[in-house]
Order: structure tokens, then C-alpha cells, then sequence
């Protein structure tokens, strides 16, 4: 394997993850806004997704009407090549500039859907994303957490078509949910947030938690 040309580098990597519905678009908008309000240039995005090649990847990984599911290998593979791609084209130059980036899911929830949810071995995820991201990880990573029950009611009173995956069954929530926990209790980039209050409840314990992670790095 090459040598990662990036690191170290001067920008921050910031995630949001949870399952389907806790609120991490909600929130992404409300940690961008918070970091430019001190100065930040901040690059917004999401996976998969964040270029066009990779929102294309999106589309064929979320259509719910394909004839042909994706077996579980096709589906990771695509879930890292529309990775590959948006860190090639956006994620490192941006950190390399020394621009802060918020990302809208990454290689957690890769984890916690391919391998909690579909139930693939996370050593096979582990080589994909050592081939994929060398030695980038988020420096902070917010994890929305919130009972399984609530996030589909969030989600089915936003009243949009479900994707492939808000399709699945509650078992398969759950165990998004305990692998994103597990995660979380052995990192310390985590900062778990309770996504159950109102928004605004949650949106001060995000800025409180930044607050600190900020004061950290500087
Ligand atoms: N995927 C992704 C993989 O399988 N592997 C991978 O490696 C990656 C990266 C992507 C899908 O791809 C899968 C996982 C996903 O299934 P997505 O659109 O990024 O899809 O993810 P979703 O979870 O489907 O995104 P959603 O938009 O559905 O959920 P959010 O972003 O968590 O929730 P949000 O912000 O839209 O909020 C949901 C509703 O709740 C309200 C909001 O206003 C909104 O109506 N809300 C609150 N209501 C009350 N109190 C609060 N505190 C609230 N916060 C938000």
C-alpha cells in the first residue's frame, strides 16, 4: 500500500451518523452554521453522495423499484467506490486546504448497515477501508442516538417515499443502532448525543460538545 500523501493535514473531518431519521441532515446545517459563525470555511457534504459520480452511486444504492436487489459484496463495494471518489475529489482536497469538512454519514455507518445490518464480517469492511482511506478518519464524530421506534415515526411523519434501506425490517434497525453504540464506546472520536429531546435541546448539547472538541484542538 502507498504512502498516504495527506496526512498530516490542516483542516478538520467532522461526521454525523445514526440511524434512519435521528436527524443528522438537520443537524449537519446546524454544525455548519455554528463553525462559520467562528470563521470556518466549511465544506458540507454526504454519503454516499458528495460528487456526481458518487450521487449516482447514491441513486443505484437507494432505488427501491431495481428488479435486482444487490447482493451484500456489491452493494460494500459500491458503498467504497462512491467513497473513493468524493475523498479523491473533495473530502482530502478540501482538508488539505485547510477547510473543515462536515460529512452527512461515512465509513460508520458502512459498519453499522453492512455490517450490523446485513450482517458482513468487519474485517472485509476493515480492508476496504484501509485500501480506500489510508489512514483518514474523522477527527469528531456525532452520533445521533435515538430508540428505533422514534426514528420511524420521525421518519413516516416527514411523509417522503421510503429508500431501499428505510425498507427494512425493525430488527435491522436495531442492530444499526447497537453496532453504531459498540462504535462509539470503543472511540474516543465519538460523542454521542440523545436525539429524543426537542431540536433545540439537541442542538445545545451538539454545541456543547463541539465547544469542547474545538477548545481541544486549539
Ligand atoms: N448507507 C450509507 C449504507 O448502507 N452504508 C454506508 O456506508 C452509507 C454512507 C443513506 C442510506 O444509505 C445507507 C444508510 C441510509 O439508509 P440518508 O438519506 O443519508 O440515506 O440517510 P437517512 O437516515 O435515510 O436520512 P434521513 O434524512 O432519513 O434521516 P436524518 O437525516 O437522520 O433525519 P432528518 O434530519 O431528515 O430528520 C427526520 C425528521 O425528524 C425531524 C426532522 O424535522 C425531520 O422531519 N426531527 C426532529 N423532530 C423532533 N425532534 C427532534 N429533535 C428532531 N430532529 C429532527
Amino acid at each position: 500500500m502507498s504512502a498516504d500523501p495527506y496526512t498530516p493535514r490542516p483542516g478538520r473531518f467532522i461526521t454525523l451518523e445514526g440511524g434512519e431519521g435521528v436527524g443528522k441532515t438537520t443537524n449537519v446545517g446546524f454544525v455548519c452554521e455554528w463553525l462559520e459563525a467562528r470563521g470556518i470555511e466549511v465544506v458540507r457534504t454526504r454519503e454516499p453522495g458528495g460528487t456526481p459520480g458518487s450521487e449516482a452511486i447514491r441513486e443505484l444504492l437507494l432505488d427501491p423499484s431495481r428488479d435486482e436487489p444487490w447482493c451484500d459484496d456489491a452493494e460494500l463495494l459500491l458503498v467504497f467506490a462512491a467513497r473513493a471518489q468524493h475523498l479523491a475529489e473533495r473530502i482530502r482536497p478540501a482538508l488539505a486546504r485547510g477547510a473543515w469538512v462536515v460529512c452527512d454519514r461515512f465509513t460508520d455507518a458502512t459498519f453499522a448497515y453492512q455490517g450490523g445490518g446485513r450482517g458482513m464480517e468487519p474485517t472485509r469492511i476493515e480492508t476496504l477501508e484501509r485500501l480506500v482511506q489510508q489512514s483518514l478518519q474523522p477527527d469528531l464524530t456525532l452520533l445521533l442516538d435515538l430508540p428505533v421506534a422514534l426514528a420511524a415515526e420521525r421518519v413516516a411523519g416527514r411523509g417522503a417515499p421510503l429508500d431501499r434501506f428505510e425498507r427494512e425490517r425493525g430488527a435491522f434497525f436495531e442492530s444499526v443502532r447497537r453496532t453504531y453504540l459498540e462504535r462509539a464506546a470503543q472511540n474516543e472520536r465519538f460523542a454521542v448525543i440523545d436525539a429524543r429531546p426537542d431540536l433545540e435541546t439537541v442542538q445545545r448539547a451538539i454545541a456543547e460538545r463541539l465547544s469542547e472538541r474545538v477548545a481541544a484542538w486549539s
